[in-house]
């Protein structure tokens, strides 16, 4: 019975002590940092996964307040072994995938295409087509506007296809087709038509030398790509190969131009985060938002497990803007202000263990969220010391220590 007891006790404690999920850093007064998808400087939390496998998330709860553990819940997003999950503390309260965007096709890469001369049926369209007979060129296609990379001239309709990987589409929760053309256009993957513009009617046979509607391209006179969404992308891309395949179309061969320039995106439920898509794409994931906003005098930030479990929590500190507070190395015991803070990346910049209370008082505003923007005037500029005499590990409700000219360097 008392081994029993005591093997649960040392199963808790290294529960507590040993977390796999944990708050890694976060920031409590952010004005200038990291915005938001809304353009909006919130408050951020960053979650690390300290352990060697992967951690689902979905139901695991963020809180600020040791009575209402559940306060706001995590969707389920796979967290890697080593990897951030970054998480506004706005008071905006958002779960809604995507969270991040990939660009896997971008303008400029490399196609197959066709002038076609007469109607090619739809085998074209689909994985297994032999396209060894067709020409090979970079995006865009067309003529006139200065924005073509393989010139083709009084085209009437030019077929294109690329052969592209999904290793796996666990985390994939929507795919955007951007496209800018001249003067409309029908694309499809696998076979299955994912966007038609200026060309008829959805789902009906567009014949070789169909006339589109009339319409202008907009990239080369600095505008952008227009977006298509497929809200189930499972519903037409697999794992292993995917062909995508588009048919842009003219007004007539008199005209004066002609531009097809597509790019492929995927939106992302999971971890890592950070957006990778080209400038000339618009796109901004929905990131991840709270139910609440975490006040720079100091609250406690809880993380709790589906079973409201508490597996990690941070003790109020003071805070001033734009610094954050966090473990360096990641994961570690060792908590510290960083003047750089690293929001969805490693804690690696210098730290320093004290906050000196003189920034404190000066910062009389709650931390959190400021659509009109935060007053300029009453914003202080941090400046750092550090104790050697006191060890901080983010047990004490405020920080106080002797000042010193010198800088922790870690
Ligand atoms: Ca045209
Ligand atoms: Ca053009
Ligand atoms: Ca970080």
């Amino acid at each position: 019975m008392h081994r029993l007891f005591l093997s649960a006790l040392l199963l808790s404690f290294s529960l507590l002590v040993y977390p796999q999920v944990l708050i890694n850093e976060f920031s409590a007064a952010n004005i200038s940092g990291m915005s938001d998808e809304d353009g909006d400087y919130c408050d951020w939390i960053e979650l690390y996964n300290k352990s060697g496998v992967e951690v689902n998330l979905g139901g695991y709860h963020l809180s600020d307040d040791t009575a209402i553990l559940r306060k706001w819940t995590l969707p389920a997003i796979s967290l890697k072994p080593g990897s951030f999950l970054l998480v506004f503390a706005s008071d905006k309260d958002r779960i809604l995938p995507p969270i991040s965007y990939q660009t896997i096709i971008e303008k400029g890469e490399e196609w197959k295409y066709l002038v076609p001369a007469s109607n090619q049926g739809d085998a074209w369209k689909n994985i297994g087509f032999n396209d060894s007979g067709w020409n090979t060129g970079t995006s865009g296609f067309g003529y006139g506007d200065n924005d073509d990379a393989t010139i083709l001239t009084n085209i009437m309709s030019v077929y294109i296809r690329k052969e592209f990987i999904i290793g796996s589409l666990d985390d994939i929760s929507q795919l955007v087709l951007s496209i800018d053309y001249d003067d409309g256009f029908a694309a499809y993957i696998n076979g299955h038509e994912i966007a038609r513009k200026n060309l008829g009617t959805s789902g009906t046979a567009i014949a070789y030398n169909q006339a589109a509607t009339g319409r202008e391209a907009l990239m080369f006179s600095g505008g952008f790509p227009e977006n298509y969404l497929v809200s189930v992308p499972g519903t037409v891309l697999v794992e292993g190969l995917n062909v995508i395949a588009i048919e842009g179309h003219n007004t007539g061969t008199g005209s004066t131009d002609f531009s097809l320039i597509p790019m492929l995106t995927l939106g992302l439920s999971g971890a890592g985060y950070l957006d990778d898509i080209p400038d000339y794409i618009q796109l901004k994931g929905n990131k991840l938002h709270t139910n609440f906003k975490i006040s720079s005098e100091g609250e406690t930030l809880i993380l709790s497990n589906p079973d409201s479990s508490v597996i990690d929590s941070v003790s109020p500190v003071q805070m001033v803007v734009d610094i954050s507070y966090g473990h360096k190395p990641d994961g570690s015991g060792n908590l510290f202000y960083f003047a750089i803070p690293t929001p969805g990346a490693n804690n690696v910049n210098e730290g320093f263990s004290v906050l000196p209370r003189g920034d404190t008082v000066q910062f009389s505003v709650k931390g959190g969220y400021y659509p009109g923007g935060f007053p300029p005037q009453i914003r202080p500029t941090p400046s750092f010391t550090h104790s050697t005499d006191q060890n901080h590990q983010g047990t004490t409700s405020s920080i106080r220590g002797r000042l010193q000219s010198q800088p922790t360097v870690l």
